[in-house]
């Protein structure tokens, strides 16, 4: 059994997908991270970089003691090697698959999440900020767009992989980021595709009942005041 550690964000989502489309058997353990339990030791214990996803695996390949993985790129790989899944294996497309990866790991994920945050959290408005992070979300788009393009399928290639199921819980919030998918008719034909499959849909509803409506004053202060001290105290004690 797998206890996967999770709020419904999109990086949650990225989980949920993976272990509905293997079939994993996993249990939900929720971190409302609008209330700082990213900061509770146990949850530390697993992710110390205090950000949910998080899984342990207490049935780990070759037996022996649970194994706890942090960093939602890594538990992909992590469960991709577990179940033989959504990972090629010869050399080429397996680094297509890792790259693209990354590539979500590193570009969009970060820049859409600043995007957002200026957006739709910044407490005003910082038209530097919303200029620059819109522009390179937009340019990010634009790469997706060309790649899908050279494929005619998917990001990796002609197989569904872990760099897909990374990507899209990003692009499922692009009317909140402002873009625009008619701009990207290739993302627009591959979003529509991943939408589709059973096992996208019941990734993305998981959980879908504790999201909260709207940011709350006890959410803005557990989610963005964090500094060192927050981790030192190990408790949302971040303003
Ligand atoms: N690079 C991390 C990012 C995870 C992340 O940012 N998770 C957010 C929710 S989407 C979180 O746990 N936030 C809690 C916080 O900001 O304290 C990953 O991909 O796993």
């Amino acid at each position: 059994m797998i206890d996967l550690h999770y709020w419904p964000t999109p990086n949650g989502w990225k989980i949920s997908i993976m272990l509905e489309e293997c079939g994993l058997p996993y249990r939900l353990v929720p971190v409302n991270i609008g209330k700082g339990e990213q900061f509770a030791p146990d949850f530390l214990a697993i992710s110390p970089n205090n950000r949910m996803p998080a899984i342990v695996d207490h049935a780990p390949a070759g037996g022996g003691a649970p194994v706890a993985v942090f960093e939602s790129g890594a538990i992909l790989l992590y469960l991709a090697e577990k179940t033989g899944r959504f990972l090629p294996t010869a050399l080429r497309e397996r680094y297509q698959a890792m790259q693209w990866l990354m590539w979500q790991m590193g570009g969009l994920g970060p820049m859409a999440g600043q995007n957002g945050h200026f957006l739709l959290y910044a407490p005003e408005k910082i038209p530097y900020a919303v200029e620059r992070y819109g522009k390179e979300v937009d340019r990010l788009y634009g790469v997706l767009d060309a790649q899908l393009a050279r494929t005619g399928a998917y990001v990796a290639g002609a197989d569904y992989s872990v760099a897909d199921i990374a990507i899209f819980p990003w692009v499922r919030t692009h009317r909140a980021q402002q873009v625009d998918l008619q701009k990207f008719p290739q993302v627009q034909r591959w979003y529509d595709a991943l939408f589709g499959r059973p096992a996208v849909k019941r990734g993305l509803d998981l959980g879908k009942e504790l999201r909260a409506p709207a940011l709350t004053e006890e959410a803005r202060k557990a989610l963005f005041g964090q500094t060192a001290q927050s981790v030192r105290e190990g408790a949302h004690k971040a303003s």
